[in-house]
């Protein structure tokens, strides 16, 4: 892949499921103009489009579990080789483990444009349930209409994502803000801090 010419701003949106990565996610690209990519979205359309990958990443969704890294990675590899030249990216539910994260550094070096600032949304458990309850009554998500799967996605969040934030917090790149705020609080803060 060729470096880039110009600063990419390259951001990742951090937190637990429902945390409000992908609410925000949308606000920012309206603001930023940068490409969002989603792992979640990806492969729910990998899902809907019955592909290979899609009926196997659809095995883990539905328990709450995590994709394997080597499937997520690959796709970010995709989405970056198909957008070259984007202004920067808005990361969302992406790196989810260390392996990705060292991934993610590794083929963000390949580009010269290394991720600028972790943003973290902090919401505390029953915040978060009451969320994922209340988004399943519209989405029609499999992973949110069981309260045991929405359980175990907050326990894998906890054993195998949060080790994420200590990965950037080495790299002095975590910004925390509070996620309990209303949807235009939490945006507010994140600007003040993107600038
Ligand atoms: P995701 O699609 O990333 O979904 P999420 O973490 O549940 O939601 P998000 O934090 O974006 O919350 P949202 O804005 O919708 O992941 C789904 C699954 O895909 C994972 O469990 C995993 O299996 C798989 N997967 C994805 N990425 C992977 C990876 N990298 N590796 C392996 N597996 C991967 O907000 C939630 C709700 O709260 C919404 O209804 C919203 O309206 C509401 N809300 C948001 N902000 C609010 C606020 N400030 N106040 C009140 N309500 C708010």
């Amino acid at each position: 892949m060729p470096l880039r010419k110009q600063a990419m701003k390259n951001i990742i949106l951090f937190g637990p499921p429902g945390s409000g990565k992908g609410t925000q996610a949308e606000k920012l690209v309206d603001k930023y103009g940068l490409l969002h990519i989603s792992t979640g979205d990806l492969l729910r359309s990998e899902i809907e489009s019955q592909t290979e990958l899609g009926m196997k990443a659809k095995q883990y969704m539905d328990k709450g579990e995590l994709v394997p890294d080597e499937v997520v990675v690959g796709m970010i590899r995709e989405s970056m080789n198909r957008h070259s030249d984007v202004k920067g990216v808005i990361f969302d539910g992406f790196p989810r483990t260390v392996a990705q994260a060292e991934a993610l550094d590794n083929l963000l070096d390949e580009l010269n444009a290394p991720i600028r600032d972790v943003i973290f949304l902090e919401v505390g458990d029953a915040e978060l349930a009451e969320r994922l309850r209340k988004r399943a009554e519209i989405s029609g998500r499999v992973d949110d209409q069981k309260p045991e799967v929405i359980q175990n996605r907050i326990q894998v969040y906890k054993e195998k994502t949060e080790p994420v934030a200590h990965f950037y917090e080495e790299q002095s790149k975590v910004r925390r803000v509070n996620g309990e705020q209303d949807i235009d609080g939490v945006f507010a803060s994140i600007t003040e801090i993107l600038g």
